[in-house]
C-alpha cells in the first residue's frame, strides 16, 4: 500500500480548476462526469447536492498525513457535494461528523482508505475506486476499448480492479506482476467471470507491443521512453508515477496520473 507524501497532496486544492481543464482535454469528461460515468451513474442527481460528508483524520499507524484530508474535501467540494474535515481526530471526530449531520464518512488508516454512507450503508474502498475510475478514464481517452488490446503493470488491489473493468469495456487484458502467483491467481478468478487474462513474460517485449498501458505499480522507471509511441496512452494510477522522466513531456497530453482525485472522485459517486 503506497503511503502518500505530504508534497504528493499539497497542490489538489488549488489545482482543481487546470486539472478539471487537463481532464477535459484528455478524457473529454471533467472529474464529476468521468467518476459518475465510471460507476454508471446519472451525473445530475438533485438530492444529492445537500449530501453532507465529513472527512475524518486518523492518528493510527504512521498517523496523519499532513493536507490529506483537506485534500480529500476540497475534491469533494470541487464536485458540488459539501464537504468538511472534521476538528477531531479519530472515534472523536466520527462522533463530531454523526452528530453535526453527516450523511457520509471518509477516513483512511495506513492499510484501508474508506468511504461510508450512512443512511444506504454504501462503502467504497480507494484502490478498487480507483482502479475503476482510471479504466474509465483510458477508455474515454480511447473511444473505447472494444477489442483494444490493453497491458496492466501491477495485480494488486488497483491494478486488479483496472484489468476487471478494462475486461468488460471488451478489451484484450495482459497483466504483468513480479509475483507470479499473483497473476496465476487473477487469471483464474477472471475465467470465473468468463474474462481471459493473458500473463506477459517478457515486460519488455509487452510494453513496446502495447499502446494502450494502465501502470498501477508502485515501481519507479518501470516505462522508458523507447517504450513509447506517437499514439501511446498512459492510464497512471501507480504512486510514484512509473514513467522516466524523459517520456513525460512527450506523452503528457496523452497521460493520466493524479495522487487523489480519480480514486476519491469515484469513491464518492460509489456511495451516492
Ligand atoms: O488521516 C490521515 O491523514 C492518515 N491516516 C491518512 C493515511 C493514508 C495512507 N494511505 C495512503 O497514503 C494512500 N493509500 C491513499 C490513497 C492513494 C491513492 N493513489
Amino acid at each position: 500500500m503506497t503511503r502518500l507524501k505530504e508534497d504528493d497532496i499539497e497542490q489538489i486544492s488549488a489545482t482543481l480548476s487546470d486539472y478539471d481543464q487537463e481532464l477535459l482535454a484528455k478524457t473529454g469528461c471533467r472529474l464529476r462526469e468521468l467518476a459518475a460515468y465510471s460507476v454508471g451513474k446519472d451525473i445530475n442527481r438533485p438530492d444529492d447536492e445537500f449530501l453532507q460528508t465529513a472527512v475524518i483524520p486518523l492518528t493510527c499507524g504512521q498517523g496523519v498525513i499532513g493536507g490529506f484530508a483537506e485534500s480529500v474535501a476540497s475534491i469533494i467540494n470541487h464536485l458540488g457535494f459539501g464537504a468538511w474535515v472534521t476538528d477531531l481526530p479519530d472515534a472523536g471526530g466520527v462522533a463530531e461528523a454523526v452528530k453535526n449531520g453527516a450523511d457520509i464518512l471518509f477516513m483512511a488508516d495506513d492499510q484501508r482508505f474508506m468511504a461510508m454512507n450512512l443512511h444506504t450503508r454504501a462503502v467504497s474502498e480507494n484502490g478498487a475506486a480507483t482502479g475503476k475510475g482510471y479504466a474509465a478514464g483510458l477508455e474515454r481517452m480511447n473511444n473505447g476499448l472494444k477489442g483494444n488490446e490493453v497491458l496492466v503493470l501491477g495485480v494488486g488491489p488497483v491494478g486488479t480492479s483496472a484489468a476487471f473493468f478494462l475486461a468488460r469495456y471488451g478489451a484484450k487484458v495482459s497483466i504483468f506482476d513480479p509475483d507470479l502467483r499473483a497473476s496465476r491467481t487473477l487469471v483464474k478468478e477472471f475465467a470465473k467471470f468468463g474474462y481471459s487474462l493473458n500473463i506477459v513474460g517478457d515486460l519488455n517485449l509487452a510494453l513496446r507491443h502495447h499502446r494502450l498501458i494502465v501502470d498501477a505499480c508502485p515501481a519507479q522507471n518501470v516505462i522508458r521512453q523507447d517504450h513509447l509511441r506517437e499514439d501511446t496512452l498512459i492510464a497512471a494510477p501507480g504512486i510514484p508515477l512509473g514513467l522516466e522522466a524523459a517520456g513525460l513531456e512527450q506523452i503528457s497530453s496523452r497521460l493520466l496520473h493524479d495522487p487523489l482525485q480519480i480514486g476519491v472522485a469515484v469513491m464518492m459517486f460509489e456511495v451516492l
